[in-house]
């Protein structure tokens, strides 16, 4: 069972005050079934939920606790930051720094704006990209997710997907109008829409790699076919790195792919656990924003000093301990360890991984797509997710999501969390 008597206790008032108990639909457990458990503490590898359970956790607060949950390198830097203040709305030292950190790792990024979140940087990335090449036309991917942004919540993926409503009520279809939706991987596809409307299109927005309707990989030579295809017809090229950036490279998939957006969206792991997003590129785009150019964007908390400090501590503790590369032999181990899993039960369900990201597909078919993703079994799935939870050890609850290992995953913990799964695939 999910849910300890505690946490049911606190789900009853949940639901009482909060629409459907949650501040975000993929809290609600609604992908497997059953109801939600309420956490007290993480630490490290673990979550401990309010009726004293502990699971190792791979979900990650959704992508941001790279190093695992509350660093203590992390933790003293709010500390030390919250001395001299919370917020200033005014510019602090932190904020250049973050800036110039970002600048550094980032390859396509020679100006940053800091913002509160994943959704604000796609968001401002639409808006910049419309304002520059005074377009209106918007490419989206079928099964791409970025954030609950008007333009971008068609065909969309994680909570939207996972809850059977990709396209969101409460969005003009005048404004939904104006995004294409494209299936992913598919460079025929691309070709004809912009041989017919090229000239319309102000930007592409692709994750770079997909990682909100499970994890899906591009296939060789897409990405530059989309930075070729839109350099062509003067569109602009955005890299969603919400999930990707600072967690499979430092520069994210531009840097492991070789390839340069015009934009890039930034969120979560930049953050240490904090709200924020960021979003930048080619600085002559950028300019446009005011106060310099004509195109609007702000924000109360952007650039908070708590936040700058979380973050900047995360990505320095990463550099120093060379995490990536360490990132890259746990997620191995795993990988050895889950398909040992798969071949010992006979199952042949599709396993993709980069670095630290991972996805176990409930389907024998080869997944380039969403098309292919649906092909899922998701009743197995739902059972697995629960075998898994009863013998502690927590993934996404859906299909649609993608897994996050951290520095503070031990091979003990990951030989432990292929024992579980493995039983779980037995029981299927
Ligand atoms: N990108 C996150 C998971 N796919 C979203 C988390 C949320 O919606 O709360």
């Amino acid at each position: 069972m999910s849910q300890g008597p505690l946490s049911a206790k606190l789900f009853a008032a949940a639901k009482q005050y909060i629409p459907g108990g949650v501040n975000s639909p993929v809290r609600a457990f609604r992908g497997v079934g059953g109801d939600p458990f309420f956490v007290r503490r993480a630490k490290g590898s673990r979550i401990w939920d309010v009726d004293g359970k502990d699971l190792i956790d791979y979900v990650g607060t959704w992508g941001p606790a790279i190093l695992g949950h509350a660093p203590v390198c992390v933790i003293e830097a709010i500390h030390s930051a919250a001395k001299d203040g919370v917020s200033f709305g005014i510019p602090n030292p932190y904020e250049v720094e973050m800036a110039k950190l970002v600048c550094e790792w980032v390859p396509s990024v020679e100006k940053v704006r800091l913002c509160n979140s994943g959704t604000e940087a796609t968001m401002s990335c639409v808006r910049l990209a419309r304002g520059f090449t005074g377009r209106d036309r918007i490419v989206k991917f079928d099964g791409c997710y970025h954030g609950h942004v008007d333009a971008l919540l068609v065909a969309a993926g994680s909570g939207a997907l996972t809850n059977g409503k990709p396209d969101s009520a409460g969005i003009p279809a005048s404004y939904a109008e104006l995004t294409t939706v494209l299936p992913y991987n598919d460079v025929a596809a691309l070709e004809e829409l912009f041989d017919q409307r090229g000239h319309e299109i102000a930007a592409i927005i692709v994750e770079s790699y997909p990682a909100n309707a499970g994890l899906i990989l591009p296939q060789p030579g897409y990405l530059q076919a989309l930075r070729d295809i839109t350099k062509k017809h003067g569109s602009l090229l955005i890299f969603d790195e919400v999930m990707t950036g600072f967690r499979l490279a430092k520069g994210g998939v531009q840097e492991l792919e070789g390839l340069i957006p015009d934009l890039t969206a930034m969120g979560k792991v930049i953050g240490g656990g904090l709200p924020v997003g960021a979003f930048g590129g080619r600085a002559d785009i950028m300019d446009m924003l005011a106060p310099d150019g004509p195109v609007y964007q702000a924000g109360t908390l952007s650039g908070n000093p708590l936040a700058m400090a979380a973050g900047l501590a995360q990505l320095r503790e990463m550099e120093k301990q060379n995490g990536y590369a360490h990132l890259e032999q746990l997620g191995q181990i795993m990988e050895d360890a889950v398909l040992d899993a798969l071949k010992a039960t006979g199952r042949n369900y599709q396993w993709y991984r980069k670095g630290s990201m991972f996805c176990l597909f409930f389907t024998e078919t080869p997944v380039h797509n969403l098309t292919d993703a649906k092909t899922s079994d998701i009743p197995a799935f739902r059972k697995f997710f629960h075998a898994c939870l009863d013998d502690g050890v927590y993934i996404a609850p859906s299909q649609y999501e993608t897994g996050f290992i951290s520095l503070a995953h031990s091979p003990d913990d990951i030989a432990r969390t292929a024992e579980v799964m493995a039983k779980a695939l037995r029981g299927l």
